[in-house]
């Protein structure tokens, strides 16, 4: 964890120059969901906005064997995930990923994701590049991220 930290100023001054050459595309407010101990999937969420069109294309974690983008659709009154190839950013229209919605999936997890902890996610755009970011973990069945305030109650 402490080399972790130790990396994160050189990790983000990286990013700061990949995301401004790439038109200041930003990830904001990532939170996953705290999964059981013997859970094999876990899901992501976070908002994408960029000032130029750009698409998600694919991700890769430590934490999951593979890493997905779904989404959620109706199937004769049922709502289910499917595999997305792609998920697009309109210019100034923030693409948000959230539960219910389209989310990033992480598929043979390692090990489970802990209430309180954080791990990193890096994401391929098709124009940014490859960002990454570190997502906390919220509880279990959490609709947005954990504020600070909150934690601990
Ligand atoms: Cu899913």
């Amino acid at each position: 964890m402490r080399r972790i930290l130790a990396a994160l100023p050189v990790i983000a001054a990286l990013l700061t120059g990949s995301s401004a050459l790439a038109g200041d595309l930003t990830v904001n407010e990532p939170f996953a969901r705290a999964t059981a101990a013997n859970a094999r999937a876990g899901a992501a969420f976070l908002t994408i906005s960029s000032p130029t069109a750009d698409v998600l294309l694919s991700g890769r974690s430590p934490v999951a064997q593979t890493v997905e983008l779904h989404t959620h659709l109706m199937d004769n009154g049922v709502v289910r995930m499917r595999a997305v190839a792609s998920i697009p950013v309109e210019p100034g229209k923030p693409a948000t990923l959230k539960p219910g919605g389209d989310h990033i999936m992480l598929m043979g997890l390692t090990g489970p994701l802990v209430e309180g902890t954080s791990f990193p996610l890096t994401l391929r755009f098709e124009k940014a590049g490859e960002i990454t970011i570190q997502v906390p973990v919220a509880a279990a069945g959490a609709a947005a991220p954990t504020s600070g305030a909150h934690h601990g109650h």
